[in-house]
């Protein structure tokens, strides 16, 4: 089973730790191509990060459809573009924040996400509304630290996220935590021994989710919202998309 891991910014970075994350709890016969698209933010924290981040992540899902993908993972915490991606293959495609809710309902009544900036835990929440989370998560909490802070300064980063992790043990009436971005993938044994909490990561929970539906067998639905885009002309630099034929 071939997985295309996409991280929607452009950081190789980044794109290796959750590369590696991935591939540390892949199953045997799962192979893990971590990518980013070649043009874009070097982070995703804000509304117009994730439009303009979008757009990578369709042109990352079209070069995986040429080389035969069995699922795809959008590894940021906004699952930016998830939908349209969607319509673009047959395969199963899993955002890391709907993984994360998913997961963490199957083991708590009540979570509390930990993210990275305040300013984008409006994204998490209008996820968790939008996908019908919204009475699972009690609270969207931010750890305060820019995105690339968790690549840069790691030690800093790790320490204001368990804080933060602890408060929502005590003070949120919670069972789990979800962690709030794709760069802190390889952060959650730390987190969940410091906690005392389950701490649900969304690139993981993404990566056993994709293997149980292609081991069942089951990809994207073509019928209804998500069957493949009506094929037109597109101008200017998007001229590529024109007459798009998906992969049969
Ligand atoms: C993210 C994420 O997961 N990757 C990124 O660049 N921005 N979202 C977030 N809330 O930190």
């Amino acid at each position: 089973m071939q997985l295309r891991l996409i991280n929607p910014n452009t950081t190789a970075g980044m794109t290796a730790t959750i590369g590696e994350a991935a591939t540390r709890i892949a199953a045997p016969g799962t192979r893990i191509i971590a990518t980013q698209p070649d043009a874009g933010p070097v982070s995703i924290e804000s509304h117009f990060d994730e439009a303009v981040a979008a757009v990578g992540v369709q042109e990352e899902v079209l070069a995986g459809e040429r080389e035969g993908t069995d699922a795809y993972i959008i590894a940021c915490f906004g699952d930016p573009g998830l939908l349209a991606a969607r319509e673009l293959t047959r395969a199963p495609v899993i955002g890391i924040a709907e993984a994360a809710f998913h997961m963490a309902s199957l083991i708590s009544t009540r979570f509390s996400v930990v993210t990275t900036l305040g300013r984008t835990a409006i994204i998490a929440e209008h996820l968790l509304a939008q996908y019908g989370f919204a009475h699972h998560c009690r609270r969207v909490r931010a750890a305060e630290i820019p995105v690339l802070d968790l690549e840069e300064d790691g030690d800093a980063a790790l320490v204001r996220i368990i804080d933060e992790g602890r408060r929502a043990r005590d003070e949120d009436g919670i069972g789990a935590i979800v962690l709030g971005c794709g760069g802190m993938a390889d952060l959650t044994e730390e987190i969940t021994e410091a906690v005392g909490l389950p701490v649900v990561e969304g690139v993981t929970a993404a990566v056993k989710l994709a293997e149980a539906l292609v081991g069942l067998g089951l990809g994207t639905s073509k019928h209804g919202d998500l069957a493949f885009p009506r094929p037109k002309a597109f101008t200017g630099r998007f001229e590529h998309f024109s007459g798009l034929m998906p992969r049969q």
